[in-house]
């Protein structure tokens, strides 16, 4: 039997690359799953303070999240879905994986320089790190690997950008299984969303994020008919007449492209749906059109459940409480087994 983990950062409602990149495929996995395969869903608020935000804020975007999961179609009998701060477990496992963990693999990762927008080969010693990195954002991806071992995860469903973090998990598994002579951690298989990254709306060689400072870079499951069409009519594209499929010479367009092959019925590639449908004589505005209404179609059921949701208070509270009590018992298996290898508690 295995076991299905992934988290997303209560930062935001989520935006059609959270979507496409996680959130379709944790339903899908959850749909698909065999009876005994057990799935966990973590709303990672203990990440999400890993960078500076308004404050007041992130106890309504948790429930705004675990709203936006429900009506996804995430399924609470089946999936665990749970506040990461709930399960003290997680951070208890991090405390001890940090102690094995390897200070320089993690200045190789890319995230805390994206995040601080310093250049991938600035180092740790740099000025520029010494001034602005904090270590919670540094240590980030150390947490990460407890959110997913301390579950004992076999099968972890992320984006493309986050597959060296999944490395650096199963590395911590090697380090800390050597180091105290046990086996009880258990290396995950990284599952890659067959969506790649869907790029920023506004400036197309930066993925579509909830942090970014510009509302009109992203689109969101939330987001009416007529917001939709807004933003992709005014999406960034290029000069050139007519429509082609090449990311690298034309990253706005090819965007467009490819959201467009996302939701095509027939299921054809960005290649085969230019070829097809796209040739001389069809305007950028006809592709732009076409793409803000399968998007449309695509989120309107999901925004009308959401809004109810949201309106449940009580349903959403209880909720939180039960996924709580599943995720620790589940963590708890595991921390029984780490605490008597390092010799930890009574
Ligand atoms: N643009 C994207 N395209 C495809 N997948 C994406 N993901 C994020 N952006 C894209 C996937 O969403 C999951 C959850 O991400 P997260 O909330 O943990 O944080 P993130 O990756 O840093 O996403 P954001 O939206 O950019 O949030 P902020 O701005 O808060 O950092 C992951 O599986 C990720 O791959």
């Amino acid at each position: 039997p295995g076991v299905i983990f992934s988290g997303i950062q209560p930062t935001g409602v989520p935006h059609l690359g959270n979507y496409l990149g996680a959130l379709q495929q944790w339903r899908r996995m959850q749909d698909s799953a065999a009876a005994d395969t057990k799935l966990l869903f973590s709303i990672v608020d203990l990440h999400a303070i890993t960078m500076p935000r308004p404050r007041g804020l992130l106890r309504q975007w948790k429930r705004e999240m675990f709203a936006a999961l429900l009506a996804i179609g995430l399924d609470p009998s089946r999936s665990i879905i749970f506040y990461q701060s709930m399960v003290p477990a997680h951070s208890e496992l991090q405390w001890i994986l940090s102690c094995t963990a390897s200070t320089g693999y993690l200045n190789r990762m890319t995230q805390w320089k994206s995040k601080l927008s310093l250049k991938d080969n600035v180092s740790l010693s740099s000025n520029e790190a010494k001034q602005t990195l904090k270590h919670g954002l540094f240590s980030y991806p150390i947490l990460q690997a407890a959110d997913i071992l301390v579950h004992r995860a076999t099968h972890v469903p992320v984006g493309e950008d986050q597959r060296q973090h999944l490395e650096f998990a199963r590395e911590c598994v090697t380090n800390f299984n050597h180091t105290y002579g046990t086996s009880c951690l258990v290396a995950p298989e990284t599952i890659l969303s067959p969506v790649k990254r869907v790029m920023s709306l506004r400036s197309p060689l930066q993925k579509m994020s909830k942090s970014d400072a510009d509302a009109t870079s992203r689109i969101l499951l939330t987001d009416s008919a007529h917001a939709i069409k807004n933003k992709v009519l005014k999406a960034v594209t290029d000069s050139q007449d007519g429509i082609s499929y090449d990311p690298v010479g034309r990253p706005g367009v090819s965007n467009l492209v490819e959201l467009a092959s996302y939701f095509d019925a027939a299921g054809r590639t960005p290649e085969q749906l230019v070829e097809a449908e796209f040739g001389a004589g069809v305007s950028l505005k006809a592709l732009k059109n076409r793409v803000a209404e399968a998007v449309d179609a695509e989120l309107a059921p999901i925004r009308e459940r959401y809004a109810e949701y949201l309106a449940k208070g009580e349903l959403i509270d209880r909720l939180v409480e039960e996924g709580a009590e599943k995720a620790r018992e589940s963590a708890e298996g595991t921390m029984r087994l780490v605490r008597e290898a390092v010799e930890l508690g009574a």
